[in-house]
C-alpha cells in the first residue's frame, strides 16, 4: 500500500518538477527580455528603436495628449474622430464592417448567450466573450479594421508610447455578453502577463459603453516603473493572476480608479501591464474592436495570419504567426 502510494507520487512528481523548472526558466528569460526597458530597447529592439528615432511619427495635438496621459496614467479614453482627423470616415467603415460581422455570427452569438445563461462561465475559458474574428484572425490590409490600427496617428500613438517601432500584435471584435454570473478571468483585477516591456491595447467602441456594459477599469499610474513595483497577492486561474476586489479597494483610493465609460467612436487606450479589469457586462452587451500593440521582440503568443491572397510582405507592421 505504502509502496503503491509512493510510486504514484514519484511518477506524478517528476513531470511536475520538470514543469516547474521549465516555468521558472521561462519566467527568468522573460524578465531579462521583457522587464528591463533598457535591455529591450537597446538589445532586442535595437533596430526598431533606431528606425523610430530616425523617423518619429508626426503626432497631432490630440494624439500627443493621448501619449502624455498614457505615460502618466496608463489609461485614457479619447475620441477617435479627433485622432483620425481627415481620415474620420474610416470610423464609419469600421462600424459597417463590425455590424456585418455581427449579423453573420448572429446565431452563434445567441447560442453562446443561451449556454452562458444555462452553464455559467467554465473554469478555463472566457464564455462571456464572443470573438467575431475567431481565434486565428485573418488580416487583410484592405480591411477597415486593420486600416484603423495602421492609420498614422493610431500607430503613431503606440510607437510614441513605446519609443520604438511597434507592430499590431492582435485584433479582434469582442462582443462581451451581458450576464449576471459573477466576475471571472479578465473581469477580475489583474496585470497582463509580462510578455513585453509595455502592452498597449486600444478598445475602439462600436456602440456606447455605459456602466452596464462592463467598461474597462484601471488603477491609474500602475503602468509606470514605480507603479509596476506594486505587487499584490493574487491567484492563478489558468489564464492569469487575479487580485481580489477587496484588496484593490483597501490599497487604492477611488480617485486613482478610472472607469472607461465612452460613446461609440471613442477609443479606450490602456497599458495592460497596469492593474485593470473589464468586460463584465451586466445589463447590455459591450461591442468593441480590440487592438494589441507590442514591440517586435515581445514574447506574447501570436495569433494573426494573412488572409487568403495576402502575402506577409503586404503586412510589414503586423505580427504574424510563423
Ligand atoms: O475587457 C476588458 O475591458 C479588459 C480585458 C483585459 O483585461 C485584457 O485585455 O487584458
Amino acid at each position: 500500500m505504502v509502496a503503491e502510494v509512493s510510486a504514484q507520487g514519484a511518477t506524478g512528481e517528476v513531470p511536475q518538477v520538470f514543469r516547474k523548472a521549465r516555468r521558472s526558466l521561462g519566467q527568468a528569460w522573460r524578465r531579462v527580455r521583457c522587464e528591463n526597458p533598457v535591455v529591450s530597447r537597446y538589445g532586442f529592439n535595437l533596430v526598431s528603436t533606431l528606425r523610430y528615432r530616425q523617423n518619429p511619427p508626426a503626432l497631432s495635438a490630440p494624439a500627443q495628449d493621448v501619449v502624455r496621459t498614457l505615460r502618466r496614467d496608463g489609461v485614457i479614453v479619447a475620441d477617435s474622430r479627433a485622432l483620425l482627423g481627415p481620415d474620420a470616415a474610416l470610423l464609419d467603415r469600421v462600424q459597417d464592417r463590425v455590424r456585418a460581422l455581427k449579423a453573420e455570427h448572429a446565431t452563434v452569438i445567441e447560442e453562446r448567450r443561451a449556454a452562458l445563461a444555462r452553464d455559467g462561465v467554465g473554469a478555463r475559458s472566457k464564455d462571456y466573450l464572443v470573438e467575431l474574428l475567431g481565434t486565428r484572425p485573418e488580416v487583410d490590409p484592405r480591411d477597415p479594421l486593420v486600416q484603423f490600427a495602421l492609420q498614422e496617428q493610431v500607430l503613431g500613438i503606440a510607437e510614441a508610447y513605446f519609443e520604438t517601432r511597434v507592430r499590431l500584435h492582435d485584433v479582434n471584435v469582442w462582443q462581451n455578453l451581458a450576464t449576471d454570473a459573477p466576475a471571472s478571468k479578465s473581469q477580475k483585477w489583474h496585470r497582463d502577463l509580462l510578455e513585453d516591456t509595455k502592452i498597449l491595447k486600444a478598445f475602439l467602441y462600436v456602440d456606447d459603453v455605459p456602466a452596464g456594459a462592463g467598461p474597462l477599469r484601471y488603477v491609474k499610474g500602475t503602468n509606470t516603473p514605480q507603479g509596476r513595483k506594486i505587487k499584490l497577492p493574487s491567484q492563478w486561474d489558468g489564464i492569469g493572476f487575479r487580485v481580489e476586489d477587496e484588496l484593490i479597494d483597501a490599497t487604492f483610493e477611488e480617485p486613482v480608479m478610472v472607469e472607461a465609460l465612452g460613446r461609440a467612436g471613442d477609443v479606450a487606450w490602456a497599458d495592460t501591464l497596469g492593474l485593470h479589469r473589464g468586460g463584465h457586462a451586466k445589463t447590455v452587451d459591450r461591442l468593441v474592436v480590440m487592438y494589441t500593440f507590442c514591440s517586435p521582440a515581445c514574447c506574447r503568443p501570436k495569433s494573426l495570419v494573412p488572409a487568403q491572397g495576402v502575402s506577409r510582405a503586404d503586412l510589414p507592421r503586423v505580427s504574424l504567426r510563423r
